[in-house]
């Protein structure tokens, strides 16, 4: 049902007419134009009309962009352009109302000059309107002010207000409400907008960005007047560097090229961030595989003219030679040789970028390493150690192996795993349990048909600190990978996985946050696939007990133990410190019984950023880990209640 009805302050012309039809039909299938309606969703909005400001820094007409999160999750962007023309488009429409309602409102796209690869190329703002309660424009510009509002999902159309700007300032402001009727979620992420105002800074040099949140009071101002050199130093901060950052720049075949490396020690990791016109390409794609030719033909190179390595020598591997390595690599290419592929097109397509970087990067590496010649045997030596290495990891894989095959006869047996009665991958959860005592109280309080119980005696060892041969070599890591049964790292099958669920079983203090951060760090960085596909858990034990006269109850956080105290005469609170002050049937009521527990499904949203965090915060700093967990693991709450178990108690 088109809206063509007549608003009080417009009449709509037929024109008009076809423009609300084009609305119409971004709000009838959202995903089309934003991908989805949750949260992803809500903040692509925020992307477009960010993509509108980022356009005007890179043609050289703003240099500050703001985002303002208001209280009700409106959202207002500004950026002090040019300001979008405010004359006459065709037939006497104003040419903000051509952009914010006209699904191919285009016309000033001339495929010559950098944009970003925004994905709607330029129909960006219509479509934002389209899914907002309202949007309201103002522009700076010619002396003028001028302000125009749009409601219901851009249908209806106020006519503009314009006063003379005594100022003569020039900008563009825009304020919208996102249309909760549309979206599962209307809630906007600080962290994730002052993440995407952060990155933008540091790839566009001079550009000063800022966020406030007047929901919490929150502001944040970036600027970094060493660019993407400033990025890689944040990448690398808190670890041991190799050398100060290498950065090169330049343009070749009119494609615009910066990269920054710095190589960290004892990583046993490559991370390489790449972005296309100022959008990051998650999957990479042609300029990340030039840059990697790149660098594997120069080390080469350079290790061949300087003897270390023999002819006979066989060459370095570009993994070997990317093994510490941090990099951003930016390019900006002209929007005619811009193409994305994939599913999520976070990968770029474009042959010419391949041959520019890796030409360009090619030369420019090459000359770096003959002019630094210290650093270029430190990063050669650090490529034939990461060889060495390599090989003897690839020998300790195969000694898990061969301990897989004893385990087998004896896992059962050694006291340590209480598995299930029967064998269905497709309920049986795993509990994960900090410490013996607790291990104990699980097992009594288990549901034993599906519920296995591992007991982890002392401190899980860190994977990001150990070489996988030493980690390989640690009882209770090979305990949980035989148990788990998937395999490791490129052995992985998550189809091999005995568990519906893994569920980490921590006291809620600081040693269980290290517990778990350690163990999310072990499984990211050789299970990857359980937590992508959302096996892994984390158990929620409560805080407090209240018992009164005639009941127990308990509270998981502050707030609820005072709403709980609250209706009570008399109560006695008990604070738990740990599991194991839990009786088996509490822990089995609060924690463990899937019809009555929360559950918080570990999800990480971005995996290249938290490969990046997870480096940094596995350091020394205790503090940090409670925080990553926070900020980059999204804690969903998990269903308590899960069919497949439904059955099973039906069964019983
Ligand atoms: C808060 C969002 O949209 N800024 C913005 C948009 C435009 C311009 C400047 C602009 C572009 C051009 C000329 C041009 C847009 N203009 C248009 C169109 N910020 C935000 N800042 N003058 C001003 O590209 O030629 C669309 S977007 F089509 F009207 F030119």
């Amino acid at each position: 049902m088109a809206k063509t009805t007549k608003s009080k302050t417009n009449e709509y012309t037929s024109d008009e007419i076809q423009v609300l039809k084009g609305l119409e039909a971004v709000r009838k299938r959202p995903g089309m134009y934003i991908g989805s309606t949750d949260s992803r969703g809500i903040h692509h909005l925020v992307w477009e009309i960010m993509d509108n400001c980022i356009d005007e820094v890179l043609s050289d007409f703003a240099n500050h962009v703001t985002i303002r999160i208001k209280k009700g999750n409106i959202i207002e962007v500004s950026d002090n352009g040019r300001g979008i023309p405010i004359t006459m488009h065709k037939e006497g429409v104003p040419t903000p109302q051509v952009v914010f309602s006209m699904l191919h409102a285009g016309g000033k796209f001339d495929n010559t000059t950098y944009k970003v690869a925004g994905g709607l190329h330029g129909v960006g703002a219509s479509v934002v309107n389209a899914l907002s309660d309202w949007l309201e424009v103002t522009i700076h510009r010619d002396g003028k002010i001028y302000t125009q509002k749009f409601e219901n999902g851009g249908s209806t159309i106020h006519r503009p207000k314009i006063t003379t700007d005594p100022k003569k300032l020039h900008g563009t402001t825009v304020c919208f409400k996102p249309d909760p009727s549309i979206f599962s979620t209307t809630y906007i992420d600080y962290k994730q907008c002052s993440q995407r105002l952060k990155e933008s800074s540091y790839l566009i040099k001079g550009l000063k960005t800022e966020i406030f949140d007047e929901r919490n009071d929150l502001h944040e101002v970036f600027e970094y007047s060493n660019g993407i050199v400033e990025y890689v130093k944040d990448m690398t901060a808190g670890k041991e560097k190799l050398h100060e950052p290498i950065f090169i720049s330049g343009t070749y075949n009119n494609i615009y090229i910066e990269c920054a490396i710095q190589y960290t020690a004892k990583t046993y990791s490559e991370n390489i961030l790449s972005f296309v016109n100022n959008i990051r390409t998650r999957d990479g794609g042609t300029h990340e595989t030039g840059f990697k030719t790149a660098l594997t033909k120069s080390f080469n190179e350079y290790a061949r003219v300087k003897k270390i390595l023999k002819d006979k020598d066989p060459n370095l591997d570009g993994a070997d030679i990317r093994d510490g390595i941090n990099a951003l690599i930016s390019i900006r290419v002209p929007e005619d040789v811009l193409q994305f592929e994939g599913q999520t097109k976070g990968k770029l397509g474009s042959a010419e970028a391949k041959f520019a970087v890796d030409q360009f990067v090619s030369e420019k590496i090459k000359f770096y390493l003959f002019e630094n010649g210290e650093v270029a045997n430190l990063l050669i030596n650090n490529a034939l150690r990461s060889f060495r290495e390599r090989e003897a990891a690839r020998k300790a894989k195969e000694q898990v192996r061969e301990v897989k095959a004893i385990k087998t006869k004896n896992l059962n047996t050694n006291g340590k795993l209480s598995p299930t009665q029967e064998k269905n991958p497709k309920i049986n959860e795993l509990f994960l349990v900090e410490g013996d005592s607790a291990g104990g109280s699980a097992k009594q309080g288990r549901d034993r048909l599906f519920q296995a119980i591992l007991p982890l005696r002392g401190k899980v060892i860190n994977a990001e600190k150990t070489r996988s041969e030493e980690l390989l070599k640690n009882e209770e890591i090979q305990t949980m990978i035989y148990t788990i049964g998937t395999g490791i790292g490129s052995d992985f099958n998550i189809n091999k996985c005995n568990y519906n669920k893994i569920i980490i079983m921590t006291d809620a203090d600081t040693d269980g946050a290290h517990i778990q951060i350690l163990l999310l760090t072990f499984f990211f960085r050789y299970m990857t696939g359980l937590i992508e596909e959302g096996r892994v858990f984390i158990a929620m034990p409560p805080l407090y007990k209240i018992s009164s006269k005639n009941k127990v109850e308990y509270a998981w956080t502050d707030e609820e133990l005072k709403e709980k105290i609250d209706n009570l005469k008399q109560y006695e609170i008990q604070r738990y410190k740990g599991l194991g002050e839990m009786n088996y049937d509490q822990l089995w009521e609060t924690t463990m019984n899937p019809q009555t527990r929360t559950l918080i499904k570990v999800n990480i949203e971005d995996f290249a950023d938290a490969d990046n965090r997870i480096s940094v915060l596995m350091g020394d700093n205790v503090e940090p880990r409670r925080n990553w967990i926070e900020n980059n693991v999204s804690f969903d709450n998990e269903d308590n209640f899960d069919l497949a178990i439904a059955e099973v108690d039906e069964d019983e």
